[in-house]
């Protein structure tokens, strides 16, 4: 044999042994298989996340503990709020909804003050790739314009209020209406679902309906105009929030009759104030509405920027209170 083809041959059988002085080693499967998780980002925690927050007001109890809920949470768990209040004004809370755009957060959460009048504002928050979740009221928009709606079923609120009524009065009433915040989504569907009730029960009359804004002050002004114009016929108050019905109780009190005897109240929310009325025997029912929505609302902004699927509705679970048991829960409500 020839040198050069020894040579040859040599060359050959080192490169089957592969690079000179280590065995080869068998390569890994993985390396060979496309890797699923090679493209996809690091799972975002908590502490990664800027969220913003654009909160409706101050217009009651219920929002002040969902305001503090909110905060508090965001605390615990060390995530970054940016929260703005628009003061009960819409056209703030657009302002609001935009600067949050502006500061790129990961995720919008939005209470929206009336139902109507969001979809240009949700579909920049859209373009800008910044993901809408509806806290406590729903927006009435197209469904790629919010990703998930966490709140109560108000509609359903509405028919306990009317429920509850009718056993109270025996079937037979003459009721004002204390209505929330005109064109709100809680004062839309609580005004609807007491009347799907009503129906059954002819003895049962609306004599007026008036907005009080949810607030305690509107309330009772409105109460004492309703006292004012229709005196001892009216029979029974429907107030869409506690607030509302505290002032009521005022305004009754202040026209010398007795609110929860000469005049049956029943309220939404189950706030701290309505057990104290209950206690004292001035209002007949509370529907509970949980505003304790921070826990519920930040794990669904981490879900959603971590790419994960959620529910278009997250219900809050909710139940009925009476005086009977208003002093031994009063001790243990939160709100
Ligand atoms: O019932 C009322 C508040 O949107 C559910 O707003 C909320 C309502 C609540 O002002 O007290």
């Amino acid at each position: 044999m020839k040198v050069s083809r020894v040579f040859f041959l040599l060359v050959i059988f080192a490169s089957l042994l592969g690079p000179v002085g280590c065995a080869q080693q068998p390569v890994p499967l993985s390396i060979l298989q496309p890797d699923s998780n090679l493209n996809a980002k690091p799972e975002k925690k908590y502490e990664d996340l800027i969220v913003g927050y654009a909160q409706l007001g101050a217009e009651s109890e219920w929002r002040a503990a969902n305001t503090i809920s909110i905060k508090e949470t965001a605390k615990q768990l060390g995530v970054e709020l940016r929260f703005l209040d628009a003061q009960q004004k819409q056209a703030n809370q657009i302002e609001a909804v935009r600067k949050l755009i502006i500061q790129k957060v990961d995720v919008i959460g939005i209470s929206p003050i009336v139902e109507t009048g969001w979809d240009e504002v949700f579909q920049e928050a859209k373009d800008a790739g910044i993901p809408i979740i509806l806290v406590d009221r729903r927006a009435t928009v197209p469904d790629d314009l919010y990703v998930s709606y966490l709140g109560s079923d108000f509609l359903e609120e509405g028919r306990n209020a009317a429920r509850v009524m009718a056993k109270l009065v025996n079937g037979e009433a003459k009721i004002v209406e204390l209505v929330g915040t005109i064109d709100s989504a809680p004062a839309n569907d609580r005004y609807t679902g007491f009347r799907e009730i009503l129906k059954s029960y002819p003895g049962m009359k609306i004599i007026d309906s008036q907005s009080g804004d949810f607030t305690r002050a509107r309330g009772k002004e409105v109460m004492a105009a309703f006292l004012q114009k229709y005196g001892k016929r009216i029979t029974a108050v429907y107030a869409h929030n506690d607030d509302m019905a505290l002032g009521a109780i005022q305004a009754i009190e202040e026209y010398g009759l007795k609110p929860g005897t000469d005049i049956k109240i029943v309220s939404v929310d189950a706030a701290r104030g309505a057990f104290e009325a209950m206690i004292a025997g001035k209002l007949n029912a509370t529907i509970e509405c949980n505003p304790l929505l921070g826990p519920q609302f930040f794990e669904l902004a981490l879900k959603v920027v971590n790419g994960k699927p959620i529910p278009k509705w997250v219900p809050s679970i909710e139940t009925i209170f009476f005086p009977e048991d208003a002093s031994k829960i009063l001790p243990t409500r939160k709100y």
